[in-house]
């Protein structure tokens, strides 16, 4: 059928037609129905494209834990997961907006999911494993909600198969919305669906997926970058709201900033909604409002911010500014919306 910017569907019109501009239904297929899908390297950029993000990573192990060509001891029997790689190399930067994984996770949280992290995998050869686990991130047992609340995408630096120690998943997993026990992760973790993909590949879940890891037994190391996000009102792993610089946001497109949850609404001090009016100026594609067709911002948005979105000021939550919630809103709102929007504004939509 023909996808249209249908204002009942909201922002998923224009994203669905860029996914199909992608290529990508399939993928949304493969989501739906076993809850994880793998994205071929020429969907993600031009051949080769990983080499660049690989040697940036590369470069963080050099730098905190010296070069790999030196040896691979250190990484033998070796699962870890390099935390906080954002603002070490500026190629990182571009990948959290790579149209097809940004537009597969927007797919499963919503057009103005934000960034929860950004880190590095390293797996040498050994017996070192992830066991199998679902990613809904409150520890409660209470059955998980149906929609995901986060989702990953992986991009894969070195090629990924069960030899070399592959990500695993539990397929249709995702619809049991509960986390794992102990005995049920011990008993997957080796009948787990290793991935079999080609480094350049990625490979995109949400939350409700279980999953793993197989050991590596063969030489070297297995690599790949992750990119985490999530539903706007959840805590980050990563804090890139108070870490993002002005030139970070200058030099990446807008949706950056939506990712970096500068606009984000939250807390709100003795003077109630500060934050939500300044979220009320900014670009489509940067706020936490409602997934519209017109605040959707597009995959391919490759302009620069340059100065048209701002890191988050210093809010002074003690103090009052003596005016009434109604007031700000009202005075904020003047002139730029119609009668009835502005109604529908301080109603608190
Ligand atoms: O690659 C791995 O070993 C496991 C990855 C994983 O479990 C995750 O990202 O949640």
């Amino acid at each position: 059928m023909q996808i249209e910017n249908w204002e009942t569907a909201g922002s998923m019109g224009p994203l669905y037609q860029e996914l199909q501009q992608l290529g990508l239904e399939t993928n949304i297929a493969e989501l739906e129905a076993f809850g994880y899908t793998i994205i071929p390297p020429e969907k993600i950029g031009p051949d080769g494209w990983h080499l660049e993000l690989k040697d940036a990573l590369e470069g963080v192990v050099q730098r905190r834990f010296g070069d790999l060509s030196d040896g691979l001891d250190r990484w033998t029997d070796v699962n870890d997961n390099l935390r906080f790689l954002m603002w070490e190399d500026e190629r990182f930067e571009k990948y959290a907006y790579n149209p097809a994984g940004l537009g597969l996770a927007q797919y499963l949280l919503g057009t103005n999911c934000i960034l929860s992290l950004c880190n590095g995998w390293l797996k040498g050869q050994g017996e070192a494993r992830t066991g199998i686990h679902g990613d809904f991130l409150d520890p409660t047992p209470d059955a998980h909600p149906s929609l995901n609340v986060n989702a990953n995408v992986h991009y894969f630096l070195t090629d990924y198969n069960k030899e070399d120690g592959a990500v695993s998943f539990l397929p249709g997993s995702h619809r049991w919305r509960r986390q794992v026990s102990p005995p049920e992760s011990k008993y997957w973790a080796d009948r787990a669906v290793a991935v079999d993909a080609p480094a350049g590949s990625a490979v995109v879940w949400g939350n409700h997926t279980w999953h793993g890891s197989y050991p590596r037994k063969t030489a070297g190391v297995r690599m790949a970058l992750q990119y985490e996000y999530m539903r706007p009102r959840y805590q980050p792993q990563e804090p890139y709201r108070d870490t993002v610089t002005q030139e970070a946001l200058d030099r990446n497109p807008v949706r950056f900033a939506g990712l970096m949850d500068v606009y984000g609404p939250f807390p709100f001090g003795k003077s109630d909604r500060t934050a939500d009016l300044r979220a009320l100026e900014a670009p489509p594609g940067t706020g936490h409002g409602r997934g519209t067709v017109e605040t959707y911002c597009s995959l391919f948005d490759t302009e620069p911010g340059a100065g048209r979105v701002t890191v988050r000021p210093d809010y002074d939550y003690m103090n009052h500014d003596g005016r009434m919630s109604f007031e700000r809103h009202r005075d904020a709102l003047k002139g730029r919306l119609s009668q009835n929007d502005e109604s529908a504004q301080l109603a608190g939509e």
